[in-house]
């Protein structure tokens, strides 16, 4: 029998203590802090020391107890915490101690940096966030796929990764909703008629189905599943990325898409002359994941044609397409699906606030079914810069 029950402040205390985490005498405090769509997270402050309690809730705290949700997740986000840290410690915090049964995973207080949604928001540019996120995407997807495992080491792992209620809300919430008139989609009353052209735009459709299917069939690497910026802590000079829940084995471009996406919507919601670090970051993501794709390939590659001519550039000219339509179907769900960004809807001016969700809608369009036609991340945010001129 499970001995599941969720945490309160007096419970997640008397569990730190019981674990030896802090001693029995120590003065210690408990915030609960999160922020995010599925779980609770508490701050635990004792006197020398402080830590991190996460725990998965049996629903989408989002939606409410009408969405159940397996709390397996918490499982899935520890094992994929302790495998990215192996591949990129710097950027990974750490796991101290965790339980399935109670879906608990204790971790590494991070609270010195900032949710690096919450400060693009306030102004802040994070001058190495994009160095970090391209070294830890290349790092991590590099080291779990065929090339660096090889074939039957990486079928056993992808095994233990198998996620099918979490990869179900992004194929639903992601890949489906937005471009159906479905329940859970949700958008300002002023969008409705871009809203109900995208729903009869049937081309889009048919590139949306393909990048689903892609979705569904692949199995490149280790995904992190849901590398937004909310995902990412950050300073000027750290970075950290938190939240592997929706951690399965997936196609490449995924992660590198999502960050990128968060990136631009947070430039739809700045004034022109604050948007070009933004710009510098989704250049900056993709040469570091290229440069440090492309090394670990030449050092470290089980597969027999890996210094055959061509084959790296052809792969990473497809993760590069790809990347590009996966993008595109973030920034319209982030728009009109059901989980929203606070860089869109946090734009207090009704004029500006509408105008930024439109450019989000029609990039988001033309990355998904122009996506071919893009090779490189300057291409991208010249495509921006000319839509919002
Ligand atoms: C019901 S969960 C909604 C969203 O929150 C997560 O962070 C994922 O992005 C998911 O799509
Ligand atoms: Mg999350």
């Amino acid at each position: 029998m499970s001995s599941y029950e969720p945490l309160t402040i007096e419970s997640a205390i008397a569990l730190v203590k019981k674990l030896g985490l802090f001693a029995e005498s120590d003065t210690v405090s408990a915030t609960e802090i999160g922020d995010g769509n599925l779980n609770y997270v508490f701050h635990i402050i004792g006197t020398n020391k402080s830590v991190i309690v996460k725990q998965a809730l049996p629903y989408a705290k989002v939606v409410g107890e009408s969405w159940p949700l397996t709390l397996e997740r918490a499982d899935i986000e520890n094992r994929a915490l302790r495998l990215q840290r192996t591949f990129a410690p710097d950027y990974t915090p750490e796991v101290y101690y965790s339980n399935k049964d109670l879906a608990i995973t204790i971790m590494e207080d991070l609270s010195h940096l900032s949710i690096s949604r919450i400060g693009l928001i306030n102004g802040e540019d994070y001058p190495l966030i994009a160095r970090h996120t391209g070294e830890f995407i290349a790092r991590t997807l590099y080291g779990t796929s065929d090339f660096a495992m090889g074939p039957q080491e990486k079928k056993k792992l992808q095994n233990t990764f198998c996620n099918p209620e979490l990869c179900d809300i992004t194929e639903g919430l992601v890949f489906t909703d937005p471009f159906f008139d479905a329940d859970t989609n949700d958008f300002e009353e002023s969008l409705r008629a871009d809203v109900e052209k995208l729903w009869n735009d049937a081309e889009l459709k048919l590139h949306a189905a393909q990048l689903k299917r892609l979705f569904l069939t692949s199995g490149d690497a280790l995904l992190h599943g849901d590398l937004h910026t909310g995902s990412i802590f950050a300073s000027g000079t750290e970075t950290k990325v938190i939240d592997p829940e929706f951690a399965f084995y997936g196609p490449f471009g995924f992660d590198i898409a999502h960050f990128t996406a968060n990136l631009f919507m947070n430039a739809l919601s700045r004034e022109e002359s604050r948007r070009e670090p933004l710009y510098d970051h989704i250049i900056t993501v993709w040469d570091v994941f290229t440069c440090e794709f492309t090394r670990l390939w030449n050092e470290n590659n089980t597969e027999a044609f890996s210094q055959t001519e061509g084959y790296l550039d052809w792969l990473l000219a497809d993760i590069f397409e790809q990347a590009t339509g996966f993008m595109g179907l973030e920034m319209i769900r982030r728009t009109i699906g059901l989980a929203h960004v606070k860089d869109l809807d946090g734009i207090a001016d009704d004029e500006k606030r509408l105008q930024a969700k439109r450019h989000s809608l029609f990039l988001g369009a033309r990355f998904v079914k122009e996506r071919s036609r893009y090779t490189s991340a300057s291409q991208l945010v010249a495509a921006v810069k000319e839509a919002l001129q």
